[in-house]
């Protein structure tokens, strides 16, 4: 039985619907500290869970009969960097807890995320690769590189089957952002539909890694269902699909909605951007589990607003 933990955040929802599709509702065991996302309710098993809470995260995981745990819980970039202690905390001790349950009960697999976060100034801003100097200047990215080590550390030494993938700035229309630099590609679609306006926090040419939410869960799964001789990276994967500056998204919606207009005002979140790479080398993921996008920046703006506009 699968246990996804942060199952009412952006990514959760999607992979916890796709996971039920795949194998069945009541095999997978939606949880998280916040109360039932609307789009879960109905759809399978939901217990309350405090990842920081080691004794009772390892109660339900044997009173669950949980095999398989996808720990989604996260602080992202631009909380983390109003909370560097929580963000630390939370995203550093609830890995670990993970981990240590995964080794203690031997469980079957475990999925955790990892960021392009990781990156910082000094790493190549054009196709990324894999392995390349990596030195994280927000606490997000500083817990999800430390993170990546420790994933990789139980696989060699207690043999826990551990598989993480570096996600792009992830857009979707089922689920709000949570606190990250790139929720901007969310925000602008609803406003763009509400307003026809929108203000946005980055400046039009800051160029970021990005993929629709489709792709990414699609990514998760086919990297977990991968044979694990094949898996050869116990960090994490690049994964990319696009990258898109805010001026190239809005003139994909003004296709779309020819009276859209988009002014700029930079915040915080710029010098977060501006210390991650703009695109990506996946090459490694490709050789490694034939990992191919779908979505480019027309058909994912095509498909959110139709989505959207039904909502
Ligand atoms: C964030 N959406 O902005 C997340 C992601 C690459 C960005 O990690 O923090």
């Amino acid at each position: 039985r699968i246990l996804v933990i942060g199952a009412s955040g952006q990514i959760g929802v999607e992979l916890t619907l796709a996971l039920r599709k795949i194998y069945g509702n009541n095999n997978v065991v939606a949880s998280d500290l916040r109360e039932e996302n609307e789009l879960l309710k109905g759809t399978g098993p939901y217990v309350s869970i405090d990842v920081m809470n080691k004794e009772m995260l390892h109660v339900q995981v044997i009173r669950q009969n949980i095999t398989q745990i996808y720990l989604l819980a996260a602080i992202l970039s631009a909380t983390g960097e109003k909370n560097p202690n929580l963000a630390w905390h939370l995203n550093m001790q609830g890995l670990l807890n993970v981990l240590d349950i995964a080794r203690e009960e031997k469980i079957y697999k475990v999925y955790w995320p990892s960021s392009i976060a990781v990156f910082g100034p000094t790493s190549p801003k054009q196709n990324c690769p894999q392995q390349t100097i990596i030195e994280p200047t927000t606490v997000y990215g500083i817990s999800k590189y430390a993170g990546e080590f420790w994933c990789n550390y139980y696989h060699q030494r207690y043999h826990v089957d551990v598989r993480s993938i570096r996600y792009p700035g992830l857009i979707s229309y089922k689920s709000a952002p949570g606190g990250g630099t790139t929720d901007y590609a969310v925000e602008i679609y609803h406003e763009a539909l509400e307003e026809k306006k929108y203000t946005c926090f980055l400046r039009e040419d800051t160029y970021l890694p990005m993929m629709y939410m489709p792709d990414a869960i699609r990514a998760t799964i086919e990297l977990m269902e991968a044979p694990a001789a094949q898996i050869s990276i116990r960090t994490s994967y690049n994964v990319s699909a696009m990258s898109f500056s805010p001026k190239e998204i809005s003139a994909a919606i003004k296709n779309y909605i020819p009276e859209f207009s988009i002014s700029y005002e930079p915040d915080y979140r710029q010098s977060i951007a501006d210390s991650w790479p703009q695109s990506i080398d996946d090459s490694v993921a490709g050789k490694d589990w034939s990992w191919k996008p779908e979505y480019d920046l027309d058909k994912m703006t095509k498909d959110m607003l139709e989505n959207l506009r039904q909502q």
